[in-house]
């Protein structure tokens, strides 16, 4: 087997087509895809303008309009997400750390996700996206002065400087559904293959990705230690690291493919009750909170989510946007099962995992507390989320910065979204000692190429089931 790192700012570039229309490049200063992973700089106070440089340089192709209009329930308007950020580096670094009062306390609900859920914050009367810049700048300058009057608290700067970073990954997510920008389509989980498709250009042939394509290593079970370590920065719900035993088990060396989801496609699996949960196949009969846009009219969506792929390499294939109802149902008509999130970590940890990072991988593991879980620094961040319906996903997508996307951070997300850079690494129990070693497995049926055309994400209607910040 192969390991291979997850990929760097530099493996993008080489995926980059043109910037989009519009997009003025300085000399110097870096693209939208060089600077979506581009390293931060070791002082703190650098890699928090590198940061802010990185999200400015994201949204830099976007109008005053697309900044400020909320293109779907599921998502914030941008400038929300802008303000949010100014208002959450206020509250810690210069209100928690500096013991300095907030400068928008007038703001504060506002700006406070529980105490505004998404769906409401088009509604709102909202910063506009001059005085969002102007309130993230002057809380910037109130840090500073912080910083000279008392010093840096590291592990609250890493929180600050990672809230901002999982924000972009969350206005990008926002960028995608509202198809706001051309280089987010270029990338894995664009929707180049989507438009390509639509225009009649035959996918690659189902047969070439059967099932017995999914390579899966054999992963000895045993005494395994999950969590993240002490001295590194790590969120509460990744501590404490402990011991845990897990069966052998096997994992897909790679995520599912975009070739593997026109397979089950092309078979009739997503019409195919067998192979659906109950809550999976509510969804797509337009229930469990979702309504499904559908080109067939029947509810559920045809053809799956959108392709993820740039270029037919082997490393531009990986199907994104796919829910965990849509994961679990490719897995059944496979023969195989998610990981949990333990295994991914375990198999992860131990090396055996290629093309880590393109999507966050949903796993069968409900999001909970590790055993002697302590809130820290704030019960919102996690604990108000354990022991629901959130599922975690692990891993790590191509927008996530690689400095929050680490082999033990722990991602959720709600069954039926997909307008995240989601997709799903199989896997299975390991073979009882009776199983016939070279027994094929299930076929997929059919090899039809499918050429229907792919819709964008299916926006979700608003339902009182929340997105989680
Ligand atoms: C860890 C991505 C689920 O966006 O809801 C942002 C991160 N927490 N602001 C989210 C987060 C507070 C969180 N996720
Ligand atoms: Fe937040």
């Amino acid at each position: 087997m192969s390991t291979s790192p997850a990929p760097r700012a530099d493996d993008h570039d080489d995926r980059t087509a043109a910037p989009a229309a519009g997009h003025a490049r300085v000399r110097g200063v870096p693209g939208p895809v060089a600077a979506l992973r581009a390293p931060l700089p070791a002082d703190p106070l650098e890699a928090l303008a590198a940061v802010r440089e990185r999200t400015r340089i994201l949204v830099g192709d976007l109008t005053r309009d697309e900044l400020e209009r909320q293109v779907d329930p599921l998502m914030s308007p941008l400038v929300w997400d802008l303000a949010h950020i100014a208002a959450y580096e206020d509250l810690w670094l210069v209100h928690r750390h500096g013991d300095r009062p907030l400068l928008h306390p007038e703001l504060a609900a506002l700006y406070d996700a529980f105490e505004t859920p998404r769906r409401a914050r088009g509604d709102l009367e909202l910063l506009d996206v001059p005085q969002a810049w102007a309130y993230l700048d002057e809380v910037r300058a109130r840090v500073h002065d912080v910083v000279g009057e008392r010093g840096v608290d590291p592990e609250l700067f890493e929180l600050v400087l990672q809230h901002e970073l999982q924000h972009t990954e969350t206005m990008l997510q926002a960028m995608r559904l509202g198809g706001l920008t051309e280089w987010l389509d270029t990338l894995p989980g664009g929707a180049r293959v989507a438009a390509s498709r639509a225009a009649g250009t035959p996918g690659e042939d189902p047969a070439d990705a059967p099932v017995a394509s999914v390579a899966l290593v054999d992963v000895p079970g045993g005494p395994v230690e999950v969590g993240a370590a002490d001295g590194v920065f790590s969120y509460d719900n990744e501590r404490p690291r402990h011991g845990r035993s897990i069966p052998a088990f096997r994992i897909a060396t790679r995520p599912v493919t975009v070739a593997l989801w026109d397979a089950f496609v092309a078979d009739g699996g997503v019409r195919d009750q067998r192979f659906w949960s109950d809550a999976g196949w509510a969804w797509r009969a337009g229930g469990a909170g979702s309504a499904v846009h559908d080109a067939t009219g029947d509810g559920g969506s045809a053809t799956g989510p959108p392709a993820a792929r740039a270029e037919a390499t082997p490393t531009h294939d990986v199907a994104c946007h796919l829910n965990l109802y849509e994961a679990e149902a490719l897995a059944a008509w496979a023969g195989l099962r998610l990981p949990t999130e333990a295994e991914w970590e375990h198999a992860a940890a131990s090396g055996l995992l290629d093309d880590v990072g393109h999507v966050w991988e949903w796993t069968s593991t409900v999001f909970h507390g590790y055993p002697g879980f302590a809130a820290h620094p704030y019960k919102e961040y996690s604990e108000v989320f354990f022991d629901r319906e959130y599922r975690v996903l692990r891993g790590g997508s191509f927008a996530a910065h690689p400095r929050v996307a680490t082999p033990t951070f722990r991602n959720w997300d709600l069954p039926e979204r997909r307008q995240i850079f989601s997709g799903v690494r199989l896997a299975a129990d390991a073979p009882g000692p009776d199983d016939d070693p070279v027994a094929p497995a299930p076929a997929p049926g059919s090899s039809a190429t499918g050429g229907s055309p792919v819709p964008p994400p299916a926006p979700a209607a608003p339902t009182g089931r929340e997105a989680t910040t």
